[in-house]
């Protein structure tokens, strides 16, 4: 049989994959997991089963203003505060099962260093524009102050606590000039307007260039294609690259004391710098190390770059960091795909940091498994539009899915051989298979091509679909054999029976692998797979397992969860909605 969708994946010799930089100001939440990363694991992890060339770069973006306060607050640097942050996040998502190839900070020297360089590139081919705007100046902090921390009276509806981006009472977008009175939100201290000069990178000059591309890509998702026609409609202006604050990397040009890059700017050239770390990092570790591999992973035509962004970084990953590479002298690769996901909702309403209307990772897994959650949240992927998380639907996946639909089914019939077949796969052949064999044989196989050829696509939730489906099917076939029927009347039968739910458990073990990980290494190995699941386990996942051959002892993988243990997450954000 041959494998599905072969032919388009391999004009390519690697694929690159990133996923969002989060923002070190925090913890990672559902939401977070829902956009950017877990999809993107369930894809990289598809591709190590397939055997491909793949990469998996992320890391913590750890400059701009936010940040800067929240030290302030705290009383500690915003180095301190960055470090501390990304560490925590690591861990999390080390306990999530994301499978970064690595995981980098931008406030590391590398990142400086590259995303200096690239600047420079731009730079010193006269890339950049100039130009001269008067910005509001705290003279009592001595320093520039970004939009959202100017307040005043809004001139359209009068309101007096709008925002220079925005008023939040009507709605008006806002310069921070239009603003009557503005003063220091933070200590509510007055503004000079002053002189700043700053660097633009002139998009409209890539306009074509990028249209170009949108144009070779009508597979990208309705979203991507749509936000980004309508600004081309508009037609692309000039973005300021450079901002006057003290926490960033500097811009390296001689008298430009105090100015910075513009985060937006420098944390997509994070990729690049942690693809360099990862380089790095390998020599020593494999024989070919070598400092500018990276090249091959950013530069070589036959690479993918893949970039698993939330719906809100659309503009910076379709639009602003592909000008920028254009932009540079180096041939750099564009964008294959940019698979943004819309919103995750809460129990049916927005999520909110600010409220503590949210579910952060590092307080779910202190609780629960992450193999539940994955599933869970990957069954609810927010793909074409918002979708809502619920912690009984939570409840319901688990016990009626992970646990009645597959894991059930693999514990009924690992305790059955080892009772009764000495714990090896019963004698069987394809031979002896019945019309009923067959077609459960036949349904499952098929479902394992759906399942493929959705994640080919990025429809990473209809791919659970098919996999759920094939769990379904497997369910049928052991209730229409009835091995523990046929043991007391017919025992080739019943072997014959065994030896196809063997099958179909190898072919449920390689579509649940990327999303319940954890557990499906376990499957993997108590089904006696010789060959390392993320390096091409497809290839031994379609093979079927001879009879003879010894299984490992089972214990139960997706254990039941009682409606008590998420009462008390369910009232925790009872209490904020009553608030
Ligand atoms: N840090 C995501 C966010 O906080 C932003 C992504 C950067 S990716 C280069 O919205
Ligand atoms: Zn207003």
């Amino acid at each position: 049989m041959t494998a599905p969708n072969d032919a388009p994946r391999r004009r390519h010799a690697r694929t690159l994959v990133t996923s969002a930089l989060p923002y070190a100001n925090g913890e990672i939440h559902l939401g977070h997991l829902a956009g950017a990363y877990l999809p993107a694991d369930i894809y990289v992890r598809y591709l190590r089963l397939r055997g491909e060339d793949v990469l998996y770069i992320c890391g913590s973006d750890e400059y701009g203003v936010p940040i800067t306060l929240t030290a302030e607050r705290e009383g500690i640097t915003p180095k301190e505060l960055v470090d501390r942050n990304h560490a925590s996040i690591k861990k999390s998502f080390a306990g999530f099962g994301m499978s970064f190839d690595n995981f980098s900070q931008t406030s590391r020297e590398i990142h400086t260093e590259t995303s200096q360089t690239f600047f420079k590139d731009l730079h010193d081919r006269d890339l950049f524009r100039q130009k001269t705007t008067e910005q509001f100046f705290s003279p009592s902090q001595d320093r520039f102050l970004a939009d959202r921390y100017i307040e005043g009276t809004c001139p359209k509806c009068r309101s007096e606590n709008a925002r220079g981006d925005q008023c939040e009472s009507c709605g008006s977008s806002l310069d921070p000039t239009e603003l009557i009175d503005p003063v220091n939100a933070q200590d509510g201290s007055p503004l000079e307007l002053r002189e700043t000069t700053h660097w633009f990178l002139p998009l409209g000059d890539w306009q074509k260039q990028l249209e170009a591309m949108f144009d070779a890509h009508p597979e990208w998702k309705d979203n991507v294609q749509q936000y980004c026609r309508g600004w081309f409609k508009d037609g692309l202006e000039d973005r300021a690259v450079t901002r006057d604050l003290g926490w960033g990397v500097p811009v390296p040009l001689p008298d430009h004391e105090g100015k910075v890059f513009y985060v937006w700017f420098e944390a997509p050239i994070g990729y690049i710098s942690s693809t360099r770390e990862w380089a790095a990092a390998q020599i020593g570790q494999d024989d070919q190390g070598d400092p500018d591999s990276w090249r091959t992973w950013w530069q070589s035509p036959d690479t993918r770059l893949i970039h698993f962004i939330g719906k809100d970084n659309v503009f910076f990953h379709a639009v602003m960091f592909p000008a920028m590479l254009m932009a540079h002298s180096e041939d750099y690769v564009l964008p294959e795909n940019v698979p943004a996901n819309e919103f995750l909702n809460l129990e049916g309403q927005k999520l909110s940091t600010s409220r503590g209307f949210a579910v952060w990772l590092p307080d779910y897994l202190e609780k629960f498994k992450a193999d539940p959650l994955r599933y869970t949240l990957a069954r609810n992927l927010p793909e074409t539009r918002d979708m809502n998380f619920t912690w009984e639907g939570f409840l319901a996946r688990n016990n009626n899915e992970l646990g009645n639909n597959f894991g059930n089914l693999i514990n009924r019939v690992f305790t059955f051989i080892h009772k009764y077949f000495e714990g090896t796969v019963p004698a069987w052949s394809e031979a002896d298979s019945t019309d009923l064999d067959r077609a459960a044989l036949a349904e499952v196989e098929k479902e394992l091509e759906n399942w493929a050829a959705h994640l080919e696509r990025f429809e990473v939730k209809a791919a659970m679909e098919a996999a759920f489906r094939a769990g379904q099917a497997g369910n049928r076939y052991f209730d229409e054999s009835a091995p523990f029927k046929s043991r007391k009347t017919d025992l080739e039968r019943c072997a014959q029976s065994l030896g196809v739910i063997i099958q179909i458990l190898r072919m449920l073990a390689v579509m649940l692998a990327p999303v319940t990980p954890f557990a499906m290494e376990k499957l993997w190995s108590w089904l006696g797979m010789e060959s390392d699941l993320w390096r091409g386990g497809w290839d031994e996942g379609r093979r079927p397992i001879p009879g003879g051959r010894p299984l490992g002892k089972p214990e139960i993988l997706f254990p039941r969860l009682e409606e008590e243990q998420i009462r008390e997450e369910i009232d925790r954000l009872q209490a904020l909605l009553g608030d």
